[in-house]
């Protein structure tokens, strides 16, 4: 369990910058961790895209941030949150099994006293083309496993001088809903199971963005999920089965108080019937590799850390 204030951490992750090792243990488990997640994909032959920053739409999240848009020649530009809307139009139009992106996204938080948020942080988007939940949470769980064991074998020196040590995760992953969580331990739930548990597992049905898809069997219920690190370590992935169809997408932006032509740009192809069914997840790259670093802080995965409301130095 965490409990050291983020003030601490940084203060001592920037003093020893420049006199230990560490950084480079910690990018070197991060380069096994990419290298196993890469492999992994391409086995499962899915297709590399190259990111976009710029965009007339992106997602609007679950939780308020502020706004990052530049104006370039009269138009609008969003920096890209996440690169989910994108992921539903890619996975239709190619005809490939599935895609994925390692994506920077840009997050203005508000909640200033997190060890888990960075303003600018690297996500692994993936998007499977008409796939269930079940068959993208056996695949995330086979995915994790890989990174792990890659780590644990090629970076048994660095995670010993980090003081980490992994150990592989069992299967299948337990699986809560959200819903008898919050029954339980009430609104504090994610982080009260994530201290209970030893090993990875699932979170699911929550009500949240317009794109996770409503269960059509039962109003109100979400067919998506979040997996979680244990040991207090809280979410590494959100995702979901998606909804595609015009008219579904639009009552559910209004349903969250939205405004359905600050999506034009992206309802367009629900209207042509260029959107399909798909599910799909995205993995923060920087926790993941604080989790398997055991890192307090997640500016200590990074050289050029952007925390909420500190200072930007490089
Ligand atoms: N990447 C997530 C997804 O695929 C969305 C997000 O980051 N908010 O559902």
């Amino acid at each position: 369990v965490i409990n050291v204030t983020t003030e601490s951490v940084l203060k001592s992750s920037t003093s020893t910058r420049k006199t230990d090792s560490k950084y480079l243990d910690i990018f070197r488990v991060q380069t096994e961790a990419l290298l196993a997640i890469h492999d992994f994909l391409y086995r499962e032959e899915l297709v590399q895209l190259m990111p976009v920053l710029l965009s007339p739409v992106t997602d609007p999240l679950n939780h308020p941030v502020y706004d990052a848009a530049i104006n370039y020649k009269d138009q609008e530009l969003q920096l890209t949150k996440s690169m989910i809307l994108h992921k539903q139009v890619a996975v239709a139009a190619l005809d490939a099994r599935g895609i994925y992106i390692v994506s920077p996204n840009i997050r203005l938080e508000k909640d200033l006293h997190s060890n888990r948020h960075l303003l600018e942080f690297s996500q692994l988007d993936i998007e499977l083309k008409k796939t269930s939940a079940n068959e993208f949470m056996s695949m995330m769980e086979s995915l994790m496993a890989c990174i792990f064991r890659r780590v644990k074998i090629v970076c048994s020196e660095e995670l010993e001088r980090l003081g980490s040590e992994i150990h592989l995760p069992k299967r299948p992953f337990k699986i809560y809903s959200s819903l008898s969580l919050l029954e339980e331990f009430g609104e504090g739930y994610e982080s009260e199971i994530s201290n209970l548990e030893k090993d990875l597992f699932w979170i699911t049905d929550f009500n949240r963005e317009f794109y996770d898809r409503e269960d059509p069997d039962e109003r109100g219920h979400y067919i998506n999920y979040d997996l979680f690190y244990p040991e207090g370590y809280q979410e590494a992935l959100s995702g979901g089965e998606r909804d595609y169809e015009y008219e579904v997408l639009v009552r559910k932006i209004r349903e969250r108080g939205q405004n359905p032509s600050d999506f034009d740009a992206y309802l367009d192809y629900a209207k042509k019937g260029l959107l399909c069914p798909s599910a799909g997840g995205g993995l923060g790259i920087e926790r993941l590799v604080r989790f398997l670093t055991k890192r307090i802080h997640i500016g200590e995965t990074t050289l050029f850390p952007r925390v909420p409301d500190t200072k930007i130095l490089m």
